[in-house]
């Protein structure tokens, strides 16, 4: 084996924290003699990286106790690991029972007021903005990288074009107009919020501050956590959210930014074991409501026709992006 494929395996069994019985096992395995095994460990006393990597190893398991004393709490809370429904919440109530516990709640009666839930229809879109120009994701079947690589599916089409291709109601996850295009869309769906009201639960002074998504049945939204806390509200058509809480960092396979290797995968709603993470499973329908906190897993599923507002404009700075990239982005 060459010296540098050596030095690899080392750093590996250093990072994964090693001690030197279990580093010579990792090299012998690997077909290392286990003289040469033991020259390069006897080595590794006088060499400054591999202290420096051993005592992050040690940090990180650390973390890890930590974050499994949040396990344990949240497994020993009233009701255990659960989803709280809330109904109709008072606001000193969600934010200090989820939103600052960092806790997800499924809510209704927030947007009860909204005329959206009786006029959003797709004809009703086709009439307030069907000749309009919109940008949407598309080609995303072809793509197992489609949320990642966001920025390539991004194609302008008549508003009217794309409520045609949701009359054949095919189910598709191909096209789907997200709240990564809200920027684009703002003034071209601006009469869709004649349609909405002000969420008492949100800052009420800031206007036309959402982000708008439609999408036949079947549209997947794979497994990621955001950089902010946001509230996904269903208006039309029913959508399937599973969320899995940061604290199983470790079991989510965060390989790269603020996805996992989960991707699609429907991981099933109850307790994880060790190598799957927790899961809490809802349906949110018209009128409903899902607190995402931020940091939380979650991978949404459109099981109709599907029409929703999502918003992070809480009575709160809800501006934990800021410093993300100095705690070390996963690239
Ligand atoms: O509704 C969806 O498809 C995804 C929503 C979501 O992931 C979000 O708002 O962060």
């Amino acid at each position: 084996m060459a010296q540098s494929d050596k030095r690899a395996l080392i750093a590996e069994g250093l990072a994964a924290g090693d001690d030197d019985a279990a580093l010579q096992a990792r090299l012998v395995g690997a077909g290392v003699s286990a003289a040469s095994a033991k020259y390069e460990i006897d080595r590794l006393v006088k060499d400054p990286m591999a202290a420096m990597l051993r005592r992050q190893a040690a940090r990180i398991a650390k973390q890890r106790w930590i974050f499994a004393n949040q396990e344990r709490l949240a497994r020993e809370a009233e009701g255990g690991f659960a989803l709280d429904l809330v109904e109709t919440p008072a606001a000193d109530h969600f934010y200090r029972h989820y939103y600052e516990s960092n806790r997800p709640a499924k809510l209704t009666g927030l947007i009860d007021h909204w005329p959206a839930l009786t006029r959003w229809s797709l004809d009703h879109f086709a009439a307030v903005a069907g000749d309009a120009v919109v940008e949407a994701q598309v080609e995303r079947e072809r793509d197992p990288d489609y949320e990642l690589a966001k920025d390539d599916h991004r194609r302008l089409i008549r508003f009217g074009d794309l409520i045609g291709w949701l009359r054949q109601d095919e189910a598709s996850n191909d096209i789907y107009l997200t709240a990564y295009n809200s920027g684009t869309n703002a003034a071209a769906l601006g009469p869709l919020w004649d349609d909405l009201a002000p969420i008492e639960l949100l800052d009420t002074g800031r206007t036309r501050d959402g982000f708008f998504w439609l999408g036949p049945r079947g549209t997947l939204t794979p497994w990621h956590h955001d950089l902010t806390n946001n509230l996904l509200v269903q208006v039309l058509g029913r959508k399937r959210v599973r969320m899995a809480p940061p604290w199983a960092f470790a079991r989510m396979k965060n390989s790269r930014h603020c996805f996992s290797d989960w991707g699609n995968e429907p991981l099933p709603a109850g307790a994880g074991d060790a190598d799957t993470p927790p899961v809490l499973e809802t349906i949110i329908g018209p009128g409903e409501s899902i607190f995402l906190p931020v940091g939380w897993w979650h991978q949404v599923e459109a099981l109709d026709l599907s029409a929703s507002m999502s918003f992070t404009s809480f009575r709160r700075p809800n501006v934990h992006v800021e410093d993300y990239a100095s705690y070390g982005e996963i690239a």
